[in-house]
């Protein structure tokens, strides 16, 4: 019996499985009914007193240890066989690769995009380092309009008599294309913009626009209303309604600012919509006729309507967001909530 129990002993010392299966036949033959193990015991009872109580507690060790070694086996490959299985079955399907998550300001974005594209505009886009004319004079700013201030405009050479500066609005882009392309003109401008703000939950010193313009003969105000009234059903549902209230801007005459209904209370007033049931989303206008002018197109044979939203406050609209700041802060706890990266 010693001798059974030594080429045991040594048999588990060299015992190094590769699969499960081996762990299992070693067992079966090893602890199984008519395994070593149980032969051993079997013959124990019929061993002599004098040395049965040394050879009794050998075999309990020698049990011991065999189950203690097939444990150790098992959870060791446990932990490698899904590892090795990969490299094994070519058929299984890959995990899927982290790719992130597309930005919600870049998501809006390409959305407002793609419904303009519908229309039949295209997209341009221009600098961000610019020059006081297509950002200004071209634009129909008086000499000493404030937003040429250096407390609105972010100045890079302020030297000349045609300054160097960052865009405010993206309508300088629109300046060049209308002094490149003949009418009909219809474009989409989308792109950073820099003003020279303190930051806020609503105010930020760098944001995006998307304006747009189109050009023609006889481009009415009724044209504006009814793209514009397009565009948001488009981007807020088919329900959605709009009001234009009379404004200002240096380049549109007449102006507009256009509100949506508050799709948050329903009208019923909310703090979002200041209890008035609107929500104002851009503004817009027919093209003055000097900004044609300057430009290069005549004024007497074509009209047109520009617009301009920012694309910060559609996407606060769309998902209530709060706080502009979330959308420069990156936080991925913020921005894992939109849409994945591979969508
Ligand atoms: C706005 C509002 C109204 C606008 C005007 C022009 C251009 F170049 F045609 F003159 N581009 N964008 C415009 C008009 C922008 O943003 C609030």
């Amino acid at each position: 019996m010693w001798d059974t129990i030594d080429n045991v002993t040594k048999e588990l010392k060299g015992f190094h499985p590769g699969t499960q299966v081996e762990v299992e036949e070693f067992r079966v033959r090893m602890l199984g009914r008519k395994g070593v193990l149980t032969r051993l015991f079997d013959e124990f009872r019929n061993v002599d007193p004098a040395g049965k109580k040394e050879l009794g507690k050998k075999l309990n060790l020698l049990k011991n240890q065999i189950q203690e070694t097939l444990n150790e086996h098992k959870e060791r490959l446990s932990r490698t066989e899904t590892g090795k299985s990969r490299t094994e079955d070519m058929t299984k399907p890959a995990d899927l690769l982290n790719a992130g998550s597309r930005h919600p300001i870049a998501i809006v974005q390409r959305e407002i995009l793609d419904i303009f594209r519908k229309m039949g505009f295209s997209v341009e886009e221009g600098p961000e380092i610019e020059d006081d004319w297509h950002v200004f004079s071209a634009l129909n700013f008086a000499p000493d309009h404030p937003a040429r201030d250096m407390q609105d405009t972010f100045f890079i050479n302020n030297d000349s008599d045609n300054p160097v500066l960052l865009r405010t609005h993206t309508s300088s882009v629109q300046v060049r294309t209308m002094e490149k392309q003949k009418p009909p003109i219809r474009v989409v401008c989308p792109g950073r913009v820099f003003r020279n703000e303190a930051i806020s939950a609503r105010a930020h010193c760098i944001f995006h626009q998307v304006e747009g313009l189109y050009i023609d003969e006889n481009v009415s105000f009724a044209d504006l209303k009814q793209s514009i009234l397009i565009f948001v059903r488009e981007m807020f549902g088919s329900s959605a309604r709009i009001r234009l209230r009379p404004s200002y801007f240096p380049f549109t005459e007449p102006s507009a600012e256009v509100d949506m209904n508050c799709n948050i209370c329903g009208g019923a007033g909310c703090n979002i919509c200041k209890n008035t049931g609107w929500l104002e989303i851009m503004g817009a206008g027919m093209v003055d006729p000097n900004v044609l002018k300057a430009s290069g197109i005549d004024p007497e044979k074509h009209t047109g309507f520009a617009f301009g939203m920012g694309v910060e406050r559609i996407a606060m609209l769309k998902w209530q967001v709060r706080d502009l700041r979330h959308y420069f802060e990156n936080d991925v706890r913020f921005l894992e909530q939109f849409q994945s990266g591979l969508l």
